[in-house]
């Protein structure tokens, strides 16, 4: 089934808004068209570049990085976006659209593998229009997704009043996305964890524990060996626990300016967390659900740690302990 037959369904049967739809619709073609850049603009011009200037949080701009920006608020401006909050600005843009909805963008995540042709992708986050463009909690998103431009092009998304997420795959040959069959589930249990190992010295006591038993395997509290991946693009630590199960972890730590770790509440974990809460899993700052933290401001940072179930209540539990 293609992206636009799945959402003209959830219009017809009354379960999202047509501005909601329109903005999904929109993004996608805007993820065709960064695919597009990606595929042949590559070819003349470096991605990775740097392009001399810093974003909001202090990070290197890469040539990819503005063009997937410009893309996506070209593909938002004629939709009932009221204003998008880019992970790239200071402030939020007004479209000059008298919309009811805000989206959030990361526009591209991952912005250091571009350089070596790994996995990244655009995260978004569509929320109710405040009064002022501020952020509303995870829960209260309308909906939310990302999509990751690796060897293939995907999609995974979820409205509010949807049970569990639905992921698509770029159709390259004709720009359609194709829905993907199965249902997206975390499993549970796992054997596979996401962490930048090499920021152990500076991890916080509950992290720290839990790592012990896990790199301990069949002689640790857990009993079971385990395996580690880190792409280094939240996406595609994320699609794949989507795919496969696992956890992912960016925890806070004892750098200078890391006590909440590095990842975005609102351009990263909550759209994230709000597809793994669907999908059966869980996603915490340490002691609470990061879906229920209220924004103070647009870029404030929260330690992530998401995924299966029953690691991620282990995880809980030793930061309750420690706390
Ligand atoms: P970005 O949005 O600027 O690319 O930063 C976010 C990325 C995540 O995708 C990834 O999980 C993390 O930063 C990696 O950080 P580190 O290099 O500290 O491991
Ligand atoms: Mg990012």
């Amino acid at each position: 089934m293609q992206l636009q037959e799945y959402i003209n369904r959830r219009l017809a049967d009354g379960r999202i808004a047509s501005d909601v739809a329109t903005i999904i619709n929109h993004l996608a073609d805007a993820a065709i068209a960064i695919t597009q850049t990606i595929r042949v603009s590559g070819i003349e011009k470096d991605l990775g570049a740097e392009t001399g200037a810093a974003n909001a949080d202090g990070d290197e701009q890469k040539a990819l990085d503005v063009m997937a920006e410009e893309i996506i608020i070209t593909h938002l401006k004629n939709t009932a976006t009221s204003h998008i909050l880019s992970e790239e600005q200071d402030a939020p843009i007004a479209t000059g659209q008298d919309g009811k909805v805000m989206v959030a963008i990361d526009p591209l995540d991952g912005s250091s593998n571009i350089a070596v042709n790994v996995t990244v992708g655009t995260i978004f986050s569509l929320m109710p229009r405040q009064d002022a463009p501020v952020a509303c909690a995870g829960r209260d998103q309308l909906a939310a997704g990302f999509f990751t431009y690796g060897p293939q092009t995907t999609l995974i998304f979820a409205f509010a009043s949807d049970t569990a997420p639905q992921c698509f795959i770029l159709d390259e040959r004709h720009n359609q996305f194709i829905a993907m069959g199965g249902a997206v589930e975390i499993p549970p249990e796992t054997k596979e964890y996401a962490i930048n190992a090499a920021y152990s010295e500076h991890w916080f006591a509950p992290v720290r524990e839990w790592m012990g038993h896990v790199l301990a395997g069949h002689d640790g509290a857990y009993g079971k060996p385990y395996r580690m991946r880190w792409v280094g693009s939240m996406v595609a630590d994320a699609w794949r626990i989507f795919q496969r199960g696992g956890v992912f972890l960016y925890p806070g730590d004892n750098r200078k300016g890391y006590a909440d770790g590095r990842l975005r509440l609102v351009y990263e974990a909550n759209p994230i967390s709000f597809l793994v809460e669907k999908a059966g899993g869980m996603a915490i700052n340490g002691c609470e659900d990061i879906l229920d933290l209220q924004p103070q401001s647009l870029h404030q940072r929260t330690p992530v740690i998401l995924g299966a179930k029953q690691e991620i209540t282990r995880l809980k539990a030793l930061h309750y302990q420690y706390r």
